[in-house]
Parts: C-alpha cells; structure tokens; sequence
C-alpha cells in the first residue's frame, strides 16, 4: 500500500500545509487525522507570529487570561479543571511486552489491549477541534544527546506550554530531515474526566499516548513522558542515564567551575536549588543553571559523566517562591511566563501563598471563586505551576546550550524527611550512592496526586518516572561506573529536617550554598570528613555558618546528628521497597544493606 504523503485535500492550506516531508510524519498524522477527525490541521513552525496569534486565540477561548502587562509583559493566566491539578500515577502505564519489563513500581498493560482501549476513546474525539503537530527538540540541537519528539494535541495550552518548554517549531522538523527517528505523542484532552485519563507509554514504539488530562506533567509530553519514561528505557540500551536531576555548576572566587547534579523528588526543592544566590558571606562565589528538572548524562570520552538539559523552560511550583527563597524564579516568571492555578488579583496580577508583601483584599481562587485573607481554602493550588523559558533566569548557565553537555563532578540525592535523615553526607563510594539513591525516601507533596506527607520509597526520584523494572534501573546505574574512569562522587542531603518543636533545623535555600561548598570541596578532595556507620560526614566546624543567625549554629548539631535507633527502623522501612523489588534486585544492594547493618 503507498504511503499516505500528504494529508486530505480539505486540510491543505493555510497553517494546514505539512512543514515537513519525513514520510511516516505524515503517514502517522494521516492516520490520526482519520481516527481523531479534527475540523483543522495547524503545523506548528514555533515562529513569533504563530505564537501571537494561538495567544490571541486562546484569549478569544477563555483558555488564557491577558494578564497585567505592565506587571507582567507577555504573561498569561490559567486555570485547570479542579479534576485535573497534577500528575496522577494511578492512570500511567508503561506498556511493555511483559509485565515484568515494567516492573512491580509501575503500572502495566499489554500494548495491543492499551491501543484498542486508547482508539477507542480517541476516535472522533478532535471533532469541532484544531489539532496541531507540535515538532519539538529535547536538548540543544547539534548535541548527539538530543532526542527529537512530535506531539499531536488538541490543546492550544499544550502548545503554547511546549513552545516555552522545549526548542519547538521548524528547528526540529530541521533536525529529523526525511529520515530522522522520533517520539510520536499523541495527546486528547477528550472531556477532561478521571474516569477517562490515561498517560500510556509504548517503549518498544517510542509512543506516548495521554488522554483526559490537561495539566502539564501529564500533557507536555516531552518532559515526563519522553525525557524521563521513554528517555530512562531507551538510556539502558544506549548506554546513558535520563534523571530526576537538576544541573548547576558552582564558580568560586578564583574561577575554577565545578557542576553537580541532584535528584530530590517532586516538589522537594530541584528549581530552588538550582537558581540558588549564594550568602552574602560567600564573595566571589555564584551559582549558574544548567537545568532544574531533568538530566540526561553520558560517559565522555575523558571518562567523566557529561550532563545536558533536555528542556528550555522551567515548569516550576509557585506556591512559596518570593525575593527571599528564590529571586531568579521571581525574574524568571515575570515575563513571558504561563501561569496555572495560582490566585488572580483585579488588577490583573497574579498572586499566592508565600508570595512577597501582603495578600490581596480580595482576589479569585485558582477555581474562579472569590476570595479574600479570611478564606479558609489556599487561594493558589499548592501545585500551582508557572511555565518560563529559561533564557529569563538571570542566573542562566549558558552551558545550557552546550551540546556537549557539562562534566559532573557530584550526585547529590536528597528526599524531604523530618527525621533520621542528617543535613549531609557522602557515600564511601559509587555502589554505596547508588544504596542511598535507591532507598531514598521521601514525604509525598502535591505535585501528585495522593497522602501528602506520608513517607514513601522513591528510588533516586524516579518511583513515578522510571520507563522499566527499577531492578534493571539500579543495575544500570551499577553498569554505569563500569563506563566511567572518574565517577561522580554520591552525596545525600536533607533540608526538611525537623527540631522537637517541629520547626526546621536547617534555614534552606540561599543557605544551602554553605552545604554545597563542602560537597565541593569534597569532589575536589581538599576538606576532611569522618567515618560514620551511614557515610563520611562533616563534623560542624566543617560547614561555614558565618553571618547566620545564632539558633541555626546550635541547631546545626542536631540537623548533622545520626540517631542509631532511628537508623535501625529507616533499614526496615527500606525492606518495604526491596520485597517489592526482591526478584529483580541486584545482588550489590543486598550487601551493601547488609554490610550498613553491621556498621550500625
Ligand atoms: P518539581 O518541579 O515538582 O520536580 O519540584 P522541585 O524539586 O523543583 O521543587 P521546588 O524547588 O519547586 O520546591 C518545592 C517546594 O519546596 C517549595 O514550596 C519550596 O519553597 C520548598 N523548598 C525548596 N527548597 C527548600 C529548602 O531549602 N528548605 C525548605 N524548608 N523548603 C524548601
Ligand atoms: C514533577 O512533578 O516532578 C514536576 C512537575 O516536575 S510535572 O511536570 O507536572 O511532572
Ligand atoms: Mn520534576
């Protein structure tokens, strides 16, 4: 049968012509064309004056509210369904042949009855509707790291969201040419029901299909869906890894650049971390962005673990962000910048809890209804979001461009715990990180939906993003030192901590720079640490606390101190996961569960 190459006669002009020849491009967009039977086809081409004018659409729709320009040049307002606020891992599936490629972590089924059910769904479900092919780059062009995907969506958010989070338009239909391999996403809002939300992956196809939804972690499928799920797969075949990381690179007063990366769960501090401003104490030193979100690493060929970015944009928590906690958040968003769920002022400004300054008198909710400081409900969703390119983080590496990536001299693991879990300390070596990574734990939060605070195992931050059995994922990760002749060195860290008055011991944020300067100085072996049961670790002294507040200095001791007994019962809540896990573990993680309980 000949290849469908060009889309039906009714569908050929305007924005409707294809801005690319790459055969099974339009051989697939046929097919979808036939099943989803838009009214319009737009190709997307990423250009300025497309972007104004899907703006001025989704105005015209009600999807996006003009906010205060001279507040805020070039933002918009949205709002989500109330169903609809965040990623929901009871409706991901990762579709491998067998259950057990899946693994027991995520959710399975047979990709033959996940397509039947997902077309069914999807057929006639564009009528009345744009759909638009969405080309986007995930990484700077030219890296050997960059992926290509292609995303069919009904969702005019989805695209404006898109062109902010990745290098989206006709640089990517550029790079795939007429031969290029790409991630085909299909996308549907459908009509918004739980009942009907899939985010399904197809690993052996490079597919993704999400129906139901329209919240960003489920939708803008480059991030979660191709950077993570399909992204980790394909990384264990290729011979790379794609991680819940930040990357930001560290330059002290002489100039010398050291780039770390870390993986805390959701919600749990990647973004402030990586735009963190050093203490006034710390002179000389500055803090660039790589990437808040995701890395995607490789061995060099100096045998270093060189990272990249795969995103452009910064699809961050709003809630708590202000001048203080993170002040290149703050420019990052104001401009240019979409915003979900948070509260909105008359004067067209946005606002939220732990913003800067006073509340509003009165405001409407991330749910449209009024509100004023007496309101017993949040005026901004706890997971409300705020979509920023990242050129407008003034703190912006520009190595983030660079399509070789960054070497990475440290890992840093680190989950939100009120207990057991000191401030700092660093792996006796890369099989003991990959331990921590893979019993890390943390207090669930609301970038998903669940029990917030409740503890729970969340493998070096990948439990909702790992595209296979987490057994092969950590073996990957005990492969990966194997490629590499200088590895990383592993660090954990705690910021959540809490004292007997259930305050945090440790002030966060900007502050956390006194912390990084020891993992630094650590990598580049020039401070002591001291043997523990659970790592080296750093003695008080060791961490500069200049210039803070007398309570942090005292509470330092405690934030630093290792309670045995609680060790004792943080082994077995680990067994929670390892059972789960017992026919795919590698044999490493047992002894090295072992031998940590007989240092205690
Ligand atoms: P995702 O985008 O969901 O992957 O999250 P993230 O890891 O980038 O988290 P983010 O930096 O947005 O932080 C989330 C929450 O943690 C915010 O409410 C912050 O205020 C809070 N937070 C971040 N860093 C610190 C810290 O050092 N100390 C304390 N106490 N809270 C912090
Ligand atoms: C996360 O939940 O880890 C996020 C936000 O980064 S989302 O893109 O919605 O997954
Ligand atoms: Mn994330």
């Amino acid at each position: 049968m000949p290849l469908a190459m060009t889309p039906p006669a009714n569908l050929t002009s305007g924005p409707a012509t294809p801005k690319t020849a790459h055969p099974d491009v339009l051989k697939w967009v046929e097919e979808i064309t036939q099943l989803c039977q838009p009214d319009q086809i737009h190709w997307c081409d990423g250009s300025e004056a497309e972007k104004e004018s899907l703006t001025q659409q989704a105005v015209d729709a009600g999807i996006l509210i003009k906010l205060n320009q001279e507040k805020l040049p070039g933002c918009y307002y949205h709002r989500s369904n109330p169903n609809d606020v965040a990623r929901v891992e009871e409706c991901t599936f990762i579709c491998t042949r067998t259950p057990d490629a899946a693994g027991p972590t995520n959710h399975w089924m047979a990709p033959a009855a996940m397509y039947e059910k997902l077309y069914a769904l999807c057929k006639g479900a564009m009528k009345g509707r744009t759909m638009y092919v969405v080309p986007y780059l995930m990484g700077p062009p030219g890296s050997p790291l960059t992926k290509i995907g292609v995303e069919i969506t009904d969702s005019i958010y989805v695209v404006l969201s898109m062109r902010i989070m990745t290098r989206m338009g006709q640089i990517a239909w550029d790079q795939l040419g007429t031969e290029g391999k790409y991630t085909k996403g299909l996308h549907s809002m459908l009509d918004i029901n739980p009942e009907r939300r899939f985010i399904a992956h197809f690993p052996q196809d490079n597919t993704i299909i999400s129906v139901g939804s329209n919240y960003g972690g489920n939708v803008l499928l480059g991030k979660k869906c191709l950077a993570l799920r399909l992204g980790s797969y394909l990384g264990r075949i290729e011979g790379w890894m794609a991680e819940h990381m930040l990357i930001l690179g560290v330059e002290s007063p002489t100039g010398e650049k050291t780039y770390v990366a870390a993986a805390f769960p959701s919600a749990c501090g990647k973004t402030n971390f990586a735009m963190l401003i050093p203490p006034k104490e710390f002179d000389g030193w500055k803090i660039t962005t790589v990437g808040d979100d995701i890395a995607w690493m490789r061995p060099g060929p100096d045998g270093r673990l060189y990272a990249i970015n795969p995103e452009a944009g910064y699809f961050g928590v709003v809630p708590g962000t202000n001048f203080t906690s993170n002040p290149n958040a703050m420019i990052s968003m104001s401009k240019d910048t979409i915003y979900t769920n948070v509260a909105l002022t008359p004067d067209l400004d946005v606002w939220w809890e732990g913003k800067d300054g006073d509340p509003p008198a009165e405001c409407l909710d991330w749910k449209g209804n009024p509100w004023t400081p007496a309101s017993k409900e949040k005026a901004a969703h706890p997971n409300s979001r705020f979509a920023a390119p990242m050129i407008n983080n003034p703190a912006l590496a520009p190595e983030a461009n660079d399509p070789h990536g960054v070497p990475i001299s440290g890992i840093i693991f680190g989950g939100r715990r009120a207990t057991t879990l000191p401030l700092v300390f660093q792996a006796f070596n890369w099989i003991h990180g990959v331990y921590i990574g893979a019993t890390m734990g943390s207090e669930m939060t609301a970038a998903a939906a669940g029990t917030v605070g409740q503890v729970r195992r969340d493998p070096m931050a990948m439990l909702p993003f790992c595209g296979y059995n987490m057994g092969d994922y950590f073996r990957h990760w005990l492969r990966m030192r194997k490629l590499l002749k200088r590895p990383p060195k592993v660090f954990h860290v705690n910021w959540f901590r809490k004292g007997e008055d259930g305050k945090f011991l440790w002030p966060g944020y900007g502050e956390n720079m006194r912390v990084l300067k020891w993992i630094i100085d650590r990598c580049r072996g020039r401070v002591p640490a001291y043997e523990t049961p659970v790592g080296w670790m750093p003695e008080p002294v060791d961490i500069d606390m200049v210039g803070l507040p007398e309570k942090d200095v005292t509470n330092l001791g405690e934030a630093l101190s290792l309670n045995l007994e609680e060790w004792k019962r943080e082994v077995l809540l680990q067994d929670e996961l390892f059972f789960r896990l017992y026919s795919d573990l590698p044999k490493e993680l047992i002894f090295q569960r072992e031998l940590l309980i007989s240092r205690l």
